[in-house]
Formats: C-alpha cells, structure tokens, sequence
C-alpha cells in the first residue's frame, strides 16, 4: 500500500479543528485530528509545507518507522505544533491500518480491558447550588464521576464558567482578541471548599469527584487546596500547578494525599517523566493529538503503569472527534486506565462533519466495532464552516499582573 495524498482541512464547526485525511492507492484513507486550540494554522502550514511532502510514496503500514522519521529526523523535536502534526500523521496511520485489517484499532492494541469506558462530566455553574443542580442533572443521566468548576464570588469570570456564554468564541467580540479574565487566589481559597463540602452533603460519598485548578496555584498553596479537600475524597484536583518544573509536586506531595492529575498540555514523555518516576502524580491526562498520536500515548501508559500512575486523557472540545475516538480505543485497551473527560458528542454542527461510532450510556462510552478509528469526516459539510481565527482568555490578577489561565 501507498500513501498517495494527504490533506489538511481547516474548519469550525462551532470550534475550530485541523483535520488530516491520508489517502492510498487502495482507497482506504485515514483520519487525524491536529488542532491546536488557537494556534490552529500553524500546525495547518506545518503538516501542509513539510510533512505532506515526506508522506507521498511511503508504506502507511510503517507507523513506527514514520513517526521516528518525523520526530527524530526532524531535528526539531517535541513542541506542540511539532507534536500535534506528527499526532495526527500517527492517528491517521492506525486509522488505515484497521481498517485495512478489518479490525477496530482497540484490538490491533491488544483487545479490550473493559466493556466501556466510565467517564467523568462537567458541572460548571454561577454559584455553587447551580453547580450542584447541574451535577445533578449529570448524576441522573447515570454519570459515577463529575468536575465541578463554580464561579468566585467577586470574580467577574471563573475558569469554566462561561455563564450565558456559550464557549470561547462568544467571548470574543467582532475583532477577536484574547479576552480577559481577572483571578484571585484568596477568593478562590475562601470559596472553593463550600463546594465540595456541598456536593458530598448532597451527593453522598459513593460519587466521584474532579475540580480543574488550571494552573492558578503555587506548589505550597496547592498543597494546601489539598489538604483542605482531602476530606472530600476527591478523584484528583487537576493542574493544582504548572510544572515546567516538574519538582514542583514533589512539594505537593509532601503535604497531601489528595490525588494528583495533570498533562493536557504535555507534548513528549519528558515533560512528565520525573513527575511519573518519582510518583508525584496519580494520572496523566494527555491527549493523543498533543503526545504524538496512539504510538506515543501507549508507550506512556505502560511507562505510567509501573508507578501506579492510570491514564485519564483530556477530553475538552477543541479535541475532534477523531481524537476523542483514539481515546477511547486506547481507554478500551489499556490496563491502567483510570478515566475520560467528557462534555458531549459534539454540537449539532459538529455532528454534520464528524461521524463516529461511539454510544454513550449511563455515564459510559461504548466503543464500536468499525474497523480502525471508526470516524468519518465529511469534507463537503466541513467546508461549509471555514475557519474564524479565535484565542482562549488569558488571566490577570486584579492588580493587572499576568497570570497563568
Ligand atoms: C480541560 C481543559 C480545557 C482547556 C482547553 C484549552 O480540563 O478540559 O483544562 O478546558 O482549557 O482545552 O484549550
Ligand atoms: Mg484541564
């Protein structure tokens, strides 16, 4: 078999997704997702100017060969938009090679581990008893495990909370630029145990739950949110810090037993590796467009398995379907899964590109038997929503100092 054409299709369905088709001589095509959340051309020009060129001729089959030709042979390693093209090469490649098995890709993984694939869902609200209904309202479509995000009293604008707002874009105005949210961790600190003390009031202590600190935190102070929560049982607290400085856990560490997650931005093992070895995480959440594909996001969940560490890959919708269905054959397959972020199937727009062979039921995702990904993407319906330049928030203290969003 040979790779015959490769195209990179821009488009927003409601978000904007880079999309990578790979063609062959025998007709069966592969599918990748390559979006990189406001930055979404630059990964379009790379794969367009310099990896497409290198694809033409070559044996789809030789995944592992292509990968380290796009990695090693690049001599620019790891970064995101690198990593998200050779991400999206890879997903495409495993693509074709179910399909020209006639086998989904869990079982060219292995088979599966599991039935389904239990998921956790988001309650995002503007107090803490709209947050509650909302988990609520999650809980009785069966979900075990939810992320509960509440906006800050004083704050104008909370992560996650988007308030009327639909998603980022509504954020934006005509001119899109990033728009601006202020922080405070005083007033996060002040508000954020009431929630989960709330939620276990409620709930019960049978219901798993999340909360994304999204990188707000110092380490000391994340090993105080811990403590502070610890008596809530939570599943993990999620990016408590950013840890370009990975020791930045090992003081979390030393002052909670709160679970630890963290890795959606992550592009290569070495961004989480002592994080991994030292076992000052409990999952890693990185997403196959991020990693580098299926390859890469296998090898770390058995580098993670030794550690004790369970996969929990980042499922926000600025991932396509295509990745979200590599999830869930990787989820399916890997003994050390621990759980999926989930915020639905789509948008109705969305569900005009993306096709997929995926059923959600009480809280799980059951996962098809269309061979590879078992995506489809329809070029016709995604060219009817071209690309709109969009940029996430960024986040300032009330004294105006930049922050991490
Ligand atoms: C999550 C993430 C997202 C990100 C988004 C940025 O846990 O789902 O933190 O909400 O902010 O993916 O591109
Ligand atoms: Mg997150």
């Amino acid at each position: 078999m040979k790779i015959t054409d490769v195209r990179v299709i821009v488009s927003s369905p409601g978000r904007n997704f880079v999309t990578l088709k790979i063609l062959t001589d025998e007709g069966i095509y592969g599918l990748g997702d390559a979006t990189v959340n406001g930055r979404e051309m630059a990964v379009a020009a790379y794969l367009e100017e310099h990896v497409a060129p290198c694809l033409i001729g070559r044996d789809p089959h030789q995944i592992e060969d292509i990968w380290q030709y796009l990695y090693k042979g690049v001599y620019w390693r790891k970064g995101p938009i690198t990593m998200a093209s050779i991400g999206a090469v890879d997903m495409a490649l495993w693509d074709i090679k179910g399909k020209a098995a006639g086998l989904p890709v869990y079982q060219l993984l292995g088979g599966k581990s599991r039935e389904a694939v239990t998921l956790y869902g988001h309650a995002n609200g503007s107090t803490i008893e709209d947050t509650l209904d909302k988990m609520g309202d999650l809980v009785k479509q069966g979900f075990k495990v939810v992320r509960l995000q509440s906006a800050i009293p004083g704050l104008d604008g909370t992560y996650g909370v988007l308030g009327d707002k639909k998603d980022y874009f509504a954020l934006q105005s005509d001119r899109p630029l990033p728009p601006e949210l202020p922080w405070s961790t005083v007033k996060y600190m002040n508000m954020i145990e009431e929630l989960f003390a709330k939620a276990r009031e409620r709930f019960g202590n049978e219901i798993g739950l999340c909360h994304d600190v999204h990188s707000r935190l110092t380490p000391i102070e994340a090993g105080r949110l811990g403590k502070m929560l610890e008596k809530y049982n939570l599943l993990f607290i999620e990016d408590a810090v950013a840890a370009e400085n990975q020791e930045s856990y090992k003081i979390i560490r030393q002052h909670t037993t709160a679970p630890m997650a963290i890795g959606e931005i992550y592009n290569t093992v070495w961004d989480c590796k002592d994080m991994i070895e030292n076992q000052w995480i409990d999952y890693i959440r990185m997403a196959a467009t991020h990693a580098g594909g299926i390859t890469p996001m296998r090898r770390i969940a058995d580098f993670s398995a030794m550690y004790h560490v369970r996969t929990a890959p980042h499922g926000a919708p600025d991932l396509s379907p295509i990745c979200y269905a590599a999830h869930m054959h990787l989820n399916l397959w890997a003994p050390n899964f621990g759980i999926q972020e989930f915020v639905g199937f789509g948008t109705e727009k969305s569900n005009e590109v993306f096709k997929y062979d995926l059923q959600l039921r009480d809280g799980m995702v059951y996962v098809g038997d269309a061979p590879g990904l078992g995506v489809d993407f329809d070029e016709d319906a995604a060219a009817r929503y071209p690309y709109k330049r969009s940029y996430l928030p960024v986040s300032r203290l009330e004294d105006g100092t930049l922050w991490s969003w």
